[in-house]
């Protein structure tokens, strides 16, 4: 069949719009019409050909929302009318690592997801002259119609609006998971939050959710402190206007009149930035501090601490998609975003035609956004 998708013909160009071929399922496949698709800033950071892995031409996008069409021989999960949320993590519940108990990263076809191909070896799109179009983080959701392994889809609650449980299949179950899945955080925790975009929104939804006390928000942008409060944000920083190390200003912050080695219970990178990994880390309390590093950060960066850091008890972790196991837990969080628990609708700061997805990149880098949705 033919369908509409945003090509990434090239790091760093604007994606282009075209008519694309796209073959039907094959076995263990199906073939999902998108509806609607969020765009993250994982997208920006593979289009920017920072990721190592990019691969060009490609068709990006990994937080959509749409419906079962067709499926290949032996699908049983999942039939024609279904809604589904596509899953960049997904879960087979037979590999070693599902198996484990111990996360959530499958890793039954993460070697050809990596590689921009289907578990055969194969891409499904291409362009009208026959040249391969790569898949992206196994969901090529920037396309009206994608095709995916059976195991990368969870059937969601067909009542819930596409525009917003798209945001499910990356963003919010990334921040609430890292939260709730990763750090484990308890009620009264004093927490950090770097980065208060779409994921960091998340985060400190999730902490309100586990009953944290005092919730830090730090960004450079000022705008973000109005967003971080409607979201339970407690307190504010922008590095850019203090004095000194931010690390040392939260260390000051959270010290009481019985507590005076100060320091978070839990941080949370939601930059990308390893420099400001290490604040996030260097920030928490010695002795049972943990830092969650979710931010993705460019080919080639390190971080780096002081091992005393970790010597006197601090934790770093790091999250993929929160910690979530997508079938089992991405229909939960629609349920959640149905009965009223989580707030999504007014993250959704802007809604765009495929036509107009570059624009939502714009958005991103202005600082404008929050997420740009992109409706087909
Ligand atoms: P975003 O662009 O919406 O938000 C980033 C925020 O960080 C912005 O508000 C920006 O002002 C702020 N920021 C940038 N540099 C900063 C600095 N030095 N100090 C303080 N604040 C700073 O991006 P997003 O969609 O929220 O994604 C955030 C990060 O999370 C990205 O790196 C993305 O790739 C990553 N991510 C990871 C996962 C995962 O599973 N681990 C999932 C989704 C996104
Ligand atoms: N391809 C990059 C890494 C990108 C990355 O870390 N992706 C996250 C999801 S970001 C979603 O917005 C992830 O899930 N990683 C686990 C995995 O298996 O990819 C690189 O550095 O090579
Ligand atoms: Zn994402």
């Amino acid at each position: 069949m033919r369908t509409r998708a945003a090509v990434a013909v090239a790091p760093g160009k604007p994606l282009e719009i075209m008519e694309v071929n796209l073959d039907g399922p094959k076995a263990g496949e199906v073939l999902v019409e998108i509806k609607a698709t969020g765009i993250c800033h994982t997208d920006e950071f593979t289009l920017s050909g920072a990721d190592p892995e990019g691969i060009f031409p490609s068709i990006l996008g990994h937080e959509g929302a749409g419906v079962v069409i067709e499926v290949g021989e032996g699908v049983t999960s999942v039939k024609p009318g279904d809604h589904v949320i596509p899953l960049y993590t997904p879960e087979c519940r037979e590999c070693a690592s599902c198996l484990s108990g111990k996360t959530n990263l499958c890793t039954k076809i993460r070697a050809t997801q990596g590689q921009g191909l289907m578990p055969d070896g194969t891409t499904r799109f291409s362009m009208l002259d026959g040249t391969p179009i790569y898949h992206y983080m196994g969901c090529s959701t920037f396309a009206n119609h994608t095709v995916l392994p059976e195991i990368a889809l969870a059937k969601v609650n067909p009542e819930a609006p596409f525009d917003k449980i798209c945001y499910i299949g990356c963003g919010v179950t990334t921040g609430i998971g890292a939260v709730i899945n990763t750090a484990k955080v308890e009620i009264g925790a004093k927490a950090v939050v770097f980065g208060l975009g779409g994921i960091g929104l998340n985060v400190l939804q999730g902490l309100r959710m586990a009953g944290a006390d005092m919730i830090i928000g730090v960004d450079l942008n000022d705008d973000k402190k109005e967003w971080g409060e409607r979201f339970g944000m407690t307190h504010f920083i922008n590095p850019s206007k203090i004095e000194g190390s931010v690390a040392q200003k939260i260390i000051d912050m959270t010290k009481t009149d019985f507590d005076q080695i100060g320091g978070a219970d839990y941080s949370f990178d939601c930059t990308g930035n390893v420099k400001v990994m290490r604040d996030a880390l260097e920030c928490t309390h010695r002795g049972w501090g943990v830092s969650v590093v979710i931010g993705v950060a460019p080919a080639g960066a390190e971080i780096s601490t002081r091992p005393f850091q970790l010597v006197t008890g601090r934790i770093w972790k790091g999250t993929a998609f929160g910690g979530a196991r997508g079938r089992t837990d991405v229909p939960k969080i629609v349920d959640w975003y149905m009965d009223g628990k989580i707030e999504i609708d007014s993250m959704i700061t802007h809604k765009l035609t495929l036509d107009e997805i570059n624009k939502g990149f714009d958005l991103m880098h202005e600082g404008k956004s929050i997420r740009a949705v992109v409706e087909y």
